[in-house]
């Protein structure tokens, strides 16, 4: 039965090609789905509500085919776009799968495995282009050793920026205006990849020689394997103005890469993502696709494949409405207001140096003993998140 819930093209949901096509293999058994393939999987998105799909180059084009193989290929999966009326604001480049890339791509010791990764990139961003691609995202799955004895990390991010900037740089010079994301994770399938968390990308951003088009594309399963918090990441992210694109999925923490279902898991986690990104609270939200990189359990078929991303696109709505509920409730609004107050006229003087704002700040009266008794009423205000989030009474 059709609710307020239910996904529309407004909403920007968007999934890849290899979520909801994942056949359900794992490294201790073989696929158990069948291939979908990509024009269907396109009519099926279209029927579940979703905006548009993504993809890497190898998702649609098989490794190594001939240019009119290519061509053809392409030229059909536009057809079934235009036929459905999906999207593709996203592309990124397989430099993962290939035995080629097994040390690394962008951070190979080899500069010949560098300048084919280069060009299978180059390639890859001409196919986004054609297909209406305005972000690209870089997923460093084979950066990193398992053995520090391989290379010097120095030269590795040497290496990371090399390519990145050429990359830049050529596409700036084809007249295109694509945005970068650059995703992180910490390790899985190297022992330690490099530029592991949201954190390490947003610096090594600002080394870049065209950072201006490069940001970030946190996943919530990157950021809480090594138990981090996706929401902090993502805030940072949002405060520097580089959410370029997002990975919205599942993780227990301290386990393998598992992709989950959006909200399955930590749902108190997902709760405070989608308040940023809906802009419920203090701030503005974010404008862009939000992209369910997850798949199905090993347990489901085709059906349950649906059900999966049904499931990612209804969860993100029904905790967009309780985020929503929160932030409108004036107790909420009260406590938040109490702890931000500055009856004292002190925030602007912290806000920029100055030697009166010094001055200022010395004959301040600032007792340690006055300052620590109140309370910040935090306890109500999480059990009031609580019962928004679990929609009681509230
Ligand atoms: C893994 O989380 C990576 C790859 O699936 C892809 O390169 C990227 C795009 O979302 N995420
Ligand atoms: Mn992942
Ligand atoms: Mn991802």
């Amino acid at each position: 039965m059709a609710d307020a819930f239910d996904p529309v093209p407004a909403d920007q949901f968007t999934f890849g090609l290899w979520t909801v096509g994942n056949p359900g293999a794992d490294p201790f058994g073989p696929r158990v789905r069948p291939t979908i393939p990509p024009t269907e999987i396109v009519a099926g998105l279209a029927r579940a509500g979703a905006y548009g799909v993504n993809l890497h180059d190898n998702d649609l084009i098989p490794f190594g085919a001939s240019a009119a193989e290519r061509d053809r290929i392409v030229a059909e999966f536009k057809q079934a776009l235009s036929d459905h009326g999906l999207v593709v604001p996203m592309a990124t480049t397989n430099l993962f799968s290939h035995p080629v890339f097994r040390d690394g791509a962008f951070t190979s010791s080899d500069p010949r495995v560098r300048a084919f990764a280069l060009r299978k990139t180059m390639a890859a961003i001409e196919t986004g282009i054609e297909l209406g691609a305005g972000i690209n995202v870089f997923w460093g799955g084979r950066e990193g050793v398992e053995t520090d004895a391989a290379r010097d990390c120095r030269d590795a991010i040497k290496w990371y920026r090399e390519c990145l900037d050429f990359l830049c740089a050529w596409t700036k010079e084809q007249g295109w205006s694509q945005r970068f994301a650059l995703e992180a994770k910490p390790n899985e399938p190297r022992g330690d990849i490099y530029l592991a968390t949201t954190g390490h990308m947003l610096h090594f951003i600002e080394t870049l020689e065209h950072s201006e088009m490069c940001g970030v594309n946190p996943e919530v399963a990157h950021e809480n394997m090594p138990g981090l918090s996706m929401v902090h990441a993502v805030a940072q992210a949002m405060e520097a103005d580089k959410l370029f694109h997002i990975d919205l999925n599942a993780q227990k923490i301290g386990r393998y890469d598992q992709d989950l279902r959006f909200g399955s898991e930590d749902v108190k986690g997902a709760f405070f993502l989608v308040r940023l990104l809906e802009g419920t609270g203090a701030y503005p939200g974010y404008d862009g696709p939000r992209h369910f990189d997850a798949h199905a359990y090993r347990t489901e078929d085709v059906a349950g494949v649906w059900d999966f991303a049904r499931g990612c696109m209804r969860s993100y709505k029904i905790l967009a409405e309780r985020a929503r509920c929160f932030d409108a409730d004036a107790e909420v609004q009260q406590i938040l207001a109490d702890n931000h107050a500055d009856p004292y006229g002190v925030a602007p003087l912290l806000s920029s140096y100055s030697p009166a704002h010094h001055q200022a700040i010395l004959d301040l009266d600032l007792d340690p003993e006055t300052l620590s008794q109140p309370g910040r009423r935090y306890e109500r205000l999480d059990q009031l998140a609580f019962e928004h989030l679990l929609g009681v009474g509230v």
